[in-house]
């Protein structure tokens, strides 16, 4: 009698929302492992074939490349706008923007503050790797004080370029954004709570709850000057002393127009500090 073979059990399987290609992104990169991470969401939601996505500049704006689904693509900073825009007008889709730190927060700071006082029903996932990866390394916004950059040889001085700008935080506090969340792709168990924040991201747009973003802390090998193990013991060591991460709102389940009463947004009189060191891990 022959032995019958136990069916294989099935550990990863790749979502099919994720073109199967290989990715022109450097080696150690952490944007292929946020596609992935939003692929497996939309996938898992049922939402893949009613999304539009809408791509920024920078190296962020290849995801229209790996991630299989209808996108519109909005340099500079306007994606908040022409999502809204998309939102308003086929309010049956589902709408996503993947922006990186120098598109969200330096050209498109109004962009992303306007949409998200608005309360618009879109769902931000912002790539915040501290610097412009596909132009050559420079500062951006968010660099971290001392860290070098093409452009701050030296490192970011406070006197010269001010400080580091905690953009989720300063979103966080509007009353339009029903969630907002800082993750990192450090480690496998930081991957897995980013996931469960884009989930969460998601489900506010789909609940009808407000504006929603994920802030995600990723790897830039390249422009950072390193190796990519460095990188990521750079993310694990130091940038997260400045990005702490963890939920900075959730007002979902106080949906607008409900008569519901939204959390507090205001960080209190501790300001941002206060705020993110009470921010849960998700
Ligand atoms: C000389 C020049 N200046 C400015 C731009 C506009 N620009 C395109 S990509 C980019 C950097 C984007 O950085 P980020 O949004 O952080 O994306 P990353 O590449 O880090 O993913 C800038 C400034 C440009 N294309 N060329
Ligand atoms: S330059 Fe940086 S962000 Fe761009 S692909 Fe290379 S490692 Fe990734
Ligand atoms: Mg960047």
């Amino acid at each position: 009698m022959s032995a019958v073979a136990a069916a294989p059990r099935v550990i990863y399987r790749r979502p099919s929302v994720l073109t199967d290609v290989s990715t022109r992104y450097c080696p150690g990169c952490g944007h292929g492992i946020i596609h992935r991470l939003i692929a497996e969401v939309l996938e898992e939601l049922g939402v893949a074939g009613r999304t539009i996505a809408v791509a920024p500049v920078g190296c962020s704006v290849f995801a229209y490349e790996y991630l299989s689904l209808d996108w519109c693509e909005a340099p500079h900073g306007r994606a908040p706008a022409v999502a809204t825009g998309i939102r308003r007008v086929r309010p049956d889709a589902f709408v996503l923007t993947y922006q990186g730190d120098g598109d969200l927060a330096a050209i498109g700071t109004g962009e992303i503050v306007h949409a998200a006082a608005r309360g618009e029903l879109i769902t931000a996932v912002f790539v915040n790797n501290g610097i412009y990866g596909m132009t050559g390394g420079q500062m951006a916004p968010t660099t971290l004080l001392g860290q070098k950059t093409t452009s701050s040889p030296a490192g970011r001085e406070a006197s010269l370029a001010g400080y580091p700008v905690p953009m989720t935080e300063m979103l966080a506090v509007l009353p339009g954004v029903a969630y907002a969340a800082r993750g990192s792709i450090a480690d496998p168990s930081a991957i897995g709570r980013t996931k469960a924040m884009i989930r969460k991201a998601c489900q506010a747009q789909l609940g009808g709850e407000g504006f929603a973003i994920v802030e995600v802390l990723s790897n830039c090998p390249v422009g950072w000057g390193m190796t990519a193990p460095e990188s990521i013991q750079y993310l694990k060591d130091v940038v997260v002393a400045t990005y702490p991460l963890g939920v900075l709102a959730d007002r979902t389940g106080s949906k607008r127009g409900s008569g519901g009463t939204p959390e507090p947004a205001s960080p209190g009189p501790g300001g941002h500090a206060a705020a993110v060191a009470t921010a849960k891990e998700a």
